[in-house]
């Protein structure tokens, strides 16, 4: 079902035009009323005027999370604090949250925003759905709760953790959607296992997975384990939170709600525009957004963006799957490696996965990289000459996809912490 069709089938140039008239009215009020953005249009030498043609977004500043940093809690909000009805914050690994806020039009918005992504993946009224994001200052949580509210589904808050009752209430409220983070979703199949609950003593038939990256390997993992499809969807707090974009059933690529986020992608070491199917930097651009608009958001998320038409009837804009961070880019051995690609390499082999971890160390001065995963089946570990062969297969596969030599380290089965919401895949020990 295609829950707005107007704004998800429109024709390219018409939804252009529409673009054009928003990110007119979008940057005239950032310039007025935010003076973050005041002062950095001002150093860039450019007026809200100068923006006749989406193409002239280029020559605005971009914007970043330091932005919201130094403005904290509530300099970039373009509105009175009375007109502020919701507040979520994102968490760093360092300092103050990232603060963001919302007008009563800016829930109505995301709402919208989010019920067409759930019905694209598949999701309908007759759902009931199981949230387990950690409902909080994460806007996981309550940004799928009032989409799936607006799409007319029942909905679950059951958040996230105490994962056998997960496991029980999945059975006895037959839940048919699963909305988590991929990880929690392949630990909740693990611990159904261990309970003995197997697919077919469950209902969910639509997992709605987001909030960090995934792979296809990852994907087919929980598909198998669950007996669902498993579909993704991105966003990021500074833009709304989730509500950017989403699979629909076919699963090539994420729509992106394109009346309500303007998507760039720039070559994160220049800066500068990269045509559309070129992979680089996503940027985003908020369009209807009232208490904090954003512009040219730099979001460190890497992907591609292609126009090619969906079997799925959506007219909109898609990206690929985040690839990686351009944060997260690790170099080892002077060798760029994003975590992802050794993901895929390790979710296709069957004997081990779908859990592990990165671990980065110095050892004579030079990086070393040790992957740990996690065997399928202990009975490996009485055998050494095989899990002797099975390392260096798999040492073997990761050097041909990175060229890049790594210590494989096979560990027992449920030996690696898991984590009900974001996974924590990289261990970074180097000496700096
Ligand atoms: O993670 C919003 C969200 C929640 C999206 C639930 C989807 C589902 P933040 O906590 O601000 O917001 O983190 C945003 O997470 O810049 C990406 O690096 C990463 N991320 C989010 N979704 C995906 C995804 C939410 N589907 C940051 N694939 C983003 C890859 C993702 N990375």
């Amino acid at each position: 079902m295609i829950f707005n069709p107007t704004y998800e089938c429109m024709e390219r140039s018409d939804m252009e035009a529409l673009q054009l008239f928003h990110l007119k009215e979008t940057v005239r009020r950032a310039y007025e009323k935010v003076p973050h953005f005041k002062m950095a249009f001002d150093e860039a030498g450019v007026k809200p005027e100068d923006l006749k043609t989406l193409a002239d977004l280029k020559n605005f500043p971009f914007a970043r999370k330091k932005d919201l940093r130094e403005n904290y809690p509530y300099g970039m909000l373009a509105v009175p604090m009375d007109d502020i009805v919701r507040i979520h914050a994102s968490s760093g690994t360092t300092g103050k949250p990232t603060v963001v806020a919302y007008t009563k039009h800016d829930l109505e918005m995301w709402s919208e925003a989010m019920a067409r992504l759930i019905a694209a993946a598949g999701g309908t009224k007759g759902d009931i759905a199981q949230i387990s994001f950690g409902y909080g200052l994460f806007t996981g949580a309550l940004g799928l709760h009032y989409g799936l509210e607006k799409l007319g589904a029942a909905v679950i808050p059951i958040s996230a953790g105490n994962t056998e009752k997960q496991i029980m209430l999945m059975q006895d409220l037959w839940s048919t959607l699963l909305i988590s983070t991929p990880s929690y979703a392949l630990y909740m199949a693990e611990v159904m296992e261990e309970m003995g609950v197997t697919k077919d003593d469950i209902h969910l038939r639509v997992g709605l997975f987001g909030g960090e990256g995934s792979t296809d390997g990852m994907m087919a993992k929980i598909e198998e384990k669950l007996g669902i499809l498993a579909t993704e969807n991105y966003g990021l707090s500074e833009i709304i939170g989730p509500g950017v974009s989403g699979n629909c059933y076919v699963k090539e690529g994420l729509h992106i709600n394109e009346d309500l986020f303007y998507a760039e992608i720039i070559d994160p070491e220049t800066g500068e525009v990269l045509p559309v199917g070129e992979t680089g930097e996503l940027v985003l651009t908020t369009l209807q957004k009232e208490g904090l608009p954003m512009i040219r958001y730099r979001t460190g998320d890497l992907t591609r963006l292609y126009d090619d038409p969906c079997p799925c009837g959506r007219k909109t804009r898609r990206m690929e799957r985040v690839k990686g961070r351009s944060d997260d880019m690790l170099i080892i051995k002077g060798v760029n490696v994003f975590p992802s690609q050794i993901e895929e390499v390790l979710m296709g082999i069957p004997a081990i996965g779908p859990h592990y971890q990165l671990v980065l160390t110095t050892k004579n001065y030079t990086d070393q990289l040790e992957v740990q995963v996690e065997l399928t089946d202990d009975s490996l570990l009485d055998d050494f000459q095989k899990l002797e062969n099975l390392s260096r297969s798999v040492q073997h596969k990761l050097h041909t996809v990175l060229g890049l030599t790594c210590q494989v380290r096979l560990m027992e089965p449920k030996t690696l912490a898991r984590t009900a919401g974001k996974a924590k895949r990289v261990v970074d020990n180097r000496v700096k």
